[in-house]
């Protein structure tokens, strides 16, 4: 167990410790635009803090944080933290109508985005209508900031408290809304970033993967945080160029991407060799690593790639492979700490061997969903979480990933809920219904592929086949396109009429 005090505000040992622990002059973080001491951050993080109190903001009240990788996004979320505001930093690749269920569902007070979503935020608040919290941007915030006072006294909170929120998707209905409380960002930083990484204040972790994403929070914010590192944050789209770039102007020493990444990576290393020495790990998640790439990873780079699976309920990885004990094409081991099983369809525990459905028991777990008791119920049982996921161990109890136990796909590591696809496909006018399953691409990574029915058969050819694309692409988050689309005359159906995934898949 992680020991805590019973009253204490988790921005303090992540954020003020490191003054009083002489590391005020050291880089927290740095981007291509700037550096940002430690001391820096802590006093940038009392002005957010008091910024947000003065813009009205209460303790308990929530702030929606649509803001990309960038220092700001630290300000904001500890700023709010140490005054006891609960920061929501969602999916910065959502659309106007994602963004304007979540403002709603969490009545959040203010929302603060950086002016690349305008497009997205500013209708989202226009269809909320008089229901619409006040807004601003970043910059703007950012000239409040300055104007605030540079102390500010910590709001104190139980372990066990609210203190953010991380919306997550699901098959059907809309996200929920995981509230974390005080304690979780320290167990994950001390379980998986020290106990399984290693990371100590020598490193310098740069992470591709977003910092609204769970795993992108722990690795390129809560992990050097806690340890007194250095982040490396890059507000790109994460491409085999912006991330080598990244890796040889800041010599990260930890780098964490996503499969999808690191297939395109291996890509790019074929054409051009690139120096990408400063790195003594290399992780993923967010989808199963194939044993293939770990292989061509170590050949070509001299490093391992870690594959883990965790989850926004969970907050981080729970099941992962070590620098002194991995096995490619697995998921690797517990993290110690977190108990893992793996279940019949009758809640027994299944013979090593055999698959089930993975449960975990986690101090780091997700309270509750917002406003979701049902679904509360259904996930969080007595201290435990339903993973959702299927898995089995081999011999050696290292576990494999063998799917999902309902149709969710993951893509680019980011969940994908093959309903919301359908349903924007069936905004069509020539598609009668459509199901959306996962399907490999050459590097064994899956996608999301649309299997249609149209209105009128002869309507099929590639030029409706471009306007389905570009009419998911336009509507949902880009991730969420079918990259196939095959026509057929009738999708397999149940007796009650619900379409049968699994049959396509097969
Ligand atoms: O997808 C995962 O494996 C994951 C890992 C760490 C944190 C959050 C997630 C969803």
């Amino acid at each position: 167990k992680v020991r805590l005090p019973e009253a204490f505000n988790v921005a303090v040992p992540f954020i003020d410790r490191h003054i009083d622990q002489g590391r005020g002059s050291k880089p927290a973080i740095r981007t291509a635009h700037e550096t940002v001491t430690y001391a820096e951050l802590a006093e940038r993080v009392n002005r957010a803090g008091n910024a947000l109190l003065a813009l009205g903001m209460a303790p308990g009240d929530r702030l929606l944080m649509v803001v990309k990788d960038c220092p700001a996004f630290f300000y904001l979320f500890w700023g709010a933290i140490k005054a006891g505001i609960v920061p929501i930093p969602p999916n910065t690749l959502l659309r106007a109508p994602d963004y304007a269920y979540m403002i709603d569902d969490s009545g959040c007070r203010l929302v603060v985005y950086s002016r690349e979503y305008a497009g997205e935020i500013e209708p989202a608040l226009r269809q909320l209508g008089a229901k619409a919290p006040p807004a601003l941007t970043v910059d703007a915030f950012l000239a409040e900031v300055n104007k605030a006072s540079p102390s500010l006294v910590p709001r104190l909170a139980a372990p066990d408290d609210d203190c953010f929120w991380l919306y997550s998707s699901g098959s059907t209905g809309r996200p929920k809304g995981a509230v974390h409380a005080q304690r979780d960002m320290v167990v994950t930083s001390e379980l998986y970033g020290v106990r399984v990484l290693g990371v100590t204040e020598e490193d310098i972790c740069f992470s591709a993967a977003k910092l609204f994403f769970a795993y992108g929070l722990g690795n390129g914010m809560t992990f050097p945080l806690w340890t007194g590192a250095t982040a490396v944050l890059d507000e790109r789209r994460p491409t085999p160029d912006s991330t080598f770039e990244t890796i040889e102007t800041f010599s990260p020493t930890i780098f964490y991407g996503v499969p999808t990444l690191y297939a395109a990576q291996l890509a790019a290393l074929d054409a051009k060799p690139r120096r990408l020495e400063s790195l003594r790990a290399c992780v993923s998640a967010g989808e199963a690593l194939p044993a293939d790439m770990f292989r061509r990873w170590k050949e070509k780079t001299g490093t391992v790639i870690l594959d883990g699976i965790g989850s926004t309920e969970a907050l981080h990885i729970f099941i992962g492979n070590r620098l002194d004990d991995h096995r490619a094409g697995t998921s690797g081991r517990p993290v110690p700490g977190y108990e893992v099983r793996i279940l019949d369809e009758n809640g027994d525990p299944v013979p090593k061997g055999e698959s089930g459905r993975l449960w975990i028991r986690a101090e780091s777990a997700a309270k509750y969903y917002w406003n979701k008791p049902d679904k509360t119920a259904e996930t969080m049982v007595e201290g435990w979480l339903n993973t959702g996921d299927t898995y089995r161990q081999d011999d050696d109890g290292y576990f494999i990933y063998e799917g999902r136990s309902d149709d969710m796909l993951k893509v680019g590591g980011i969940w994908c809920s093959p309903v919301e696809i359908e349903n924007c496909l069936v905004g069509h006018p020539a598609v009668l219904e459509a199901a959306v399953i996962g399907y490999a691409d050459a590097d064994s990574l899956i996608k999301p592929k649309a299997v249609v029915v149209l209105k009128q058969s002869g309507d099929a050819g590639a030029s409706l086949t471009d306007e389905l694309m570009t009419l998911c692409k336009k509507s949902l988050a880009p991730y969420k396109y079918p990259r196939w689309i095959e026509y057929v005359p009738e999708l397999p159906k149940t007796a009650t009429g619900k379409i049968q995934r699994f049959k396509l898949r097969d």
